[in-house]
């Protein structure tokens, strides 16, 4: 296992990529700006489904360029790009069989934003690798047993599980995650998130994560793929007990002394999904330092971007990412 998780371990930076639909709306409706991560505007400004179904119908990306895309991470001297393959409000940013709520069949875009991110990748060098949503505000299935109510799974809460939820995870989630681990190459991680819902079971996580490596064998999961984790972080988890490949601390760098994997991911400002109401800017410098800190400690630095509507990085983000390119080029 060691040498399965050696390219990772070298790697130390990455960059996630937080796109989808909600790109659009940057966490604002009216006059409401949406606390915490834009992604999350689906819930947080409560829009009805049907309501939301307008932003996939409207997402035409028409500046999405891959191949600089790519190029600025590895400029900034990242080695794996990990992009939110569907996020929480469950639209897919790749051509899915499955589904039609996906850019292909739901978007004016009609490009595999998948497809030409994994191509630019391998071109130059890059690891590719997807985040995927166990919880799904879109699909009937997914969610608490109080449908269209979806907000009401996040809760941790027994009495709302859905009885129906175990044939979304078979007959959408997986063969989904299949499409992805078939289709697009070699997948260097798959990153799950949306564990903590009452309705995912531990023998879900563990066999998702078998399905997994069945297909490809030397592919990377994230702890999310099963509810091993304590906290956010999830490291404590003992050996042998199941909980997938690294722990991911989110906004946090853990203290030292950790013998288990792990990767921290953080944002440049406050939100994962483009927010320009959000100007906490990290300067450079802090996030230079932090990539130092983790790096210290045996960690990976996982950088968020979020980019808007358009396919555009944000011109604060861009400018961090050479900051950042030009220290590591030194260092
Ligand atoms: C969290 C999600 O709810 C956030 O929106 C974001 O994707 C973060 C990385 O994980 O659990």
């Amino acid at each position: 296992d060691d040498e399965r998780m050696e390219w990772w371990r070298d790697s130390k930076f990455g960059m996630f990529i937080h796109w989808g639909a909600y790109s659009i709306i940057g966490g604002e409706r009216g006059t409401n700006i949406a606390g915490g991560g834009a992604e999350w505007a689906m819930d947080k400004l409560d829009y009805t489904i049907e309501d939301y179904e307008k932003f996939p119908e409207m997402f035409n990306p028409v500046l999405f360029d891959a191949d600089a895309w790519v190029k600025m991470a590895k400029d900034a001297g990242m080695k794996y790009i990990v992009i939110t393959s569907k996020h929480h409000e469950g639209f897919a940013l790749w051509d899915s069989k499955v589904s039609d709520y996906d850019v292909m069949d739901k978007s004016p875009f009609k490009r595999d934003i998948i497809k030409e991110l994994s191509k630019a990748c391998k071109k130059q060098g890059i690891k590719f690798c997807f985040y995927y949503s166990i919880v799904d505000w879109h699909h009937p299935q997914a969610q608490g047993n109080l449908y269209p109510n979806y907000n009401i799974s996040q809760h941790d809460d027994p009495s709302v599980v859905n009885p129906e939820f175990p044939e979304y995870y078979e007959n959408y989630m997986k063969p989904q995650v299949g499409e992805l681990l078939k289709n697009y190459g070699d997948v260097g991680v798959v990153w799950f998130d949306g564990d903590w819902i009452s309705d995912y079971t531990t023998e879900m996580g563990k066999d998702l994560y078998k399905y997994i490596r069945d297909i490809q064998p030397n592919t990377i999961v994230n702890n999310r793929v099963d509810k091993g984790r304590t906290g956010m972080d999830g490291m404590n988890n003992k050996p042998g007990q199941f909980a997938g490949d690294f722990g991911t601390p989110e906004q946090e760098i853990p203290d030292t002394g950790i013998d288990s994997d792990w990767e921290a991911c953080m944002t440049m400002n406050g939100s994962w999904g483009y927010k320009p109401s959000d100007n906490k800017w990290k300067s450079s410098e802090d996030l230079i330092q932090k990539l130092v800190d983790i790096v210290s400690k045996g960690g990976n630095f996982l950088l968020n971007i979020g980019p808007d509507g358009f396919g555009r990085f944000p011109s604060e983000s861009i400018r961090r990412l050479k900051a950042m390119g030009e220290w590591t080029a030194k260092n």
